[in-house]
């Protein structure tokens, strides 16, 4: 019916202006009138535009108001002519929302006073708001005052009227002959007579239910990627629970330093001390921060065994490296790459791109004669091959290495120099408590993942990344991540 309409008004019209006002002339629906343009359009019959309008619609209340007047209109014929009526009387001739909007209407516009007795304090009055409600229900223009009343007593909402105007297209016919979709075993017998409808190469096939990788492992592939290429290999991190040992004392970080509270880590009620620590090291550790050796004059403190038992949340993969160097100096010396990513987490106050957990990335080389010049050669070749070739390093404090460098990089679509991280070179009075022979030196370097993550995925605030409050549509729709090479 509507298509007959359509290709037939287009035999001897160059175009539909509208087909709003074209359903409105040949009495067709609208929506009926949307799908057959639609349909036409796939089969190239018309060429469409569509035309946006925003018009004013009445909301429900609005419609009721239309049909029956507004409330202070329904409160003020309630009211009689002469003489009053009493507030509760009056109550109950009206519907509660009439009777409490009616009120506060027509005591604003003063038609009635208002008090135990209800009278009137004019004659008549106009219902201008149904009037206007009216006006706009057939589409008529209505001033911009009375629409912002009307908008602001919810009675009127802005709706988007979506049209089309249409040509005609390449396959423009006046009549449209059913075409054949599909080869079945129906039109087997006549296929010959049939026209088959194009096949649309570029159709997008049906969204192919998956499993989708978060952005964040995505981009961890890639970071493990690189330092596997650079002859890394992955440290065991699988243990978000640690000492404070390993975490702090074995790193030479004292017992004192504010990082130690509770204000920054999350210590564990349950288990709250640790079982196990290598005895003779922990000898060591004790002394070297108590009065130093290896050269250093230590921290000149009383070091106390059961500051160290105590179990936190790791606030650094550092713990893990701790561990792993320990490890290597029980054994016959052998150069080593480490590297590691995964969860810390710090009590830290939460903000755009603070959660209290991250995930850390940390790359260590351990080997004789190491230099700073070593450091800043491997921090170039890492980050060169993240696309990040313009390094900055500006001298920094860590606990647990001297020197210590904060790395900067320029980052063009940011138009903009970035803390890309931190490194340095660990304290001797680290390694040589562990064992480690004179000459070995570790340099080291940590980032974390969710703000390169952020910056590539242009996620503003890291709730959106992580957490909760993720939408699920973000995770499927993230694009393959492409850092660097
Ligand atoms: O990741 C960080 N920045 C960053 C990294 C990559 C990146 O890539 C973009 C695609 C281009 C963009 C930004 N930062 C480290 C720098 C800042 O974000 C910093 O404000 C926040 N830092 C975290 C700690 O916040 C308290 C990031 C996290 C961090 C900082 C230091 C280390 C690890 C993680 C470390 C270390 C270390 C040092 C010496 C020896 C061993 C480990």
């Amino acid at each position: 019916m509507a298509e007959k309409a359509i290709l037939g008004f287009l035999q001897n019209n160059e175009e539909i202006t509208d087909s709003g006002l074209f359903s409105a002339e040949f009495n067709l629906d609208h929506d009926e009138v949307i799908n057959v343009i639609k349909r036409l359009h796939g089969f190239r019959f018309i060429d469409v535009q569509d035309i946006k309008k925003e018009t004013w619609v009445l909301t429900d209340e609005g419609k009721k108001y239309a049909v029956e007047g507004s409330p202070e209109v329904q409160l003020f014929l309630a009211v009689p002519e002469e003489g009053s009526i009493s507030k509760d009387e009056l109550q109950k001739k009206l519907a509660p929302s009439v009777f409490s909007i009616g009120c506060s209407q027509a005591g604003k516009r003063r038609w009635v006073q208002m008090g135990m007795q209800v009278s009137r304090r004019v004659q008549n009055v106009e219902d201008e708001v149904k009037d206007q409600l009216l006006q706009i229900q057939e589409g008529k223009e209505v001033d911009n005052d009375s629409i912002s009343s009307l908008k602001a007593r919810k009675l009127i909402i802005k709706e988007t009227w979506t049209g089309y105007s249409v040509k005609k297209g390449p396959n423009y016919a006046p009549e449209r002959k059913e075409v054949a979709t599909d080869l079945t075993r129906e039109n087997l017998q006549n296929w010959k007579e049939l026209e088959f409808k194009e096949y649309n190469f570029n159709a997008k096939g049906a969204p192919l239910q998956a499993g989708h990788l978060h952005a964040l492992l995505k981009v961890r592939k890639q970071f493990k990627d690189i330092f596997v290429q650079m002859g890394f290999e992955e440290m065991p991190t699988n243990n978000f629970v640690e000492s404070s040992f390993w975490n702090f004392d074995a790193l030479f970080q004292p017992q004192q330093h504010p990082a130690r509270d509770s204000h920054d880590t999350f210590f564990l009620n349950a288990p709250s001390t640790t079982r196990t620590l290598p005895e003779d090291y922990v000898e060591r550790v004790k002394r070297v921060h108590e009065s130093g050796g290896y050269g250093s004059r230590g921290y000149n403190y009383d070091w106390k065994r059961e500051e160290a038992n105590k179990n936190l949340l790791r606030t650094h993969t550092t713990a893990v490296s701790s561990r792993m160097l320990y490890a290597l100096a029980q054994k016959p010396f052998v150069p080593k790459k480490y590297f590691s990513i995964d969860r810390v987490f710090r009590n830290e106050a939460v903000d755009r791109t603070h959660l209290a957990e991250f995930h850390q990335i940390e790359g260590l080389i351990c080997d004789r004669g190491l230099t700073l010049g070593d450091l800043i050669g491997v921090l170039k070749d890492f980050f060169s091959r993240l696309g990040m070739s313009k390094l900055r390093f500006k001298p920094a404090y860590n606990p647990y290495t001297e020197p210590s460098m904060e790395i900067f990089s320029y980052h063009e679509g940011l138009g903009k120099w970035v803390e890309i991280g931190n490194s340095g070179m660990f304290r001797p009075e680290m390694l040589l408590p562990m064992g480690l022979p004179e000459d070995v030196r570790v340099i080291a370097w940590g980032l974390s993942l969710e703000r390169p993550t952020m910056i590539l995925y242009g996620i503003d605030n890291i709730r959106d990344l992580f957490g909760h409050k993720v939408d699920l549509d973000l995770i499927k729709r993230n694009p393959v991540c492409r850092i660097g090479i």
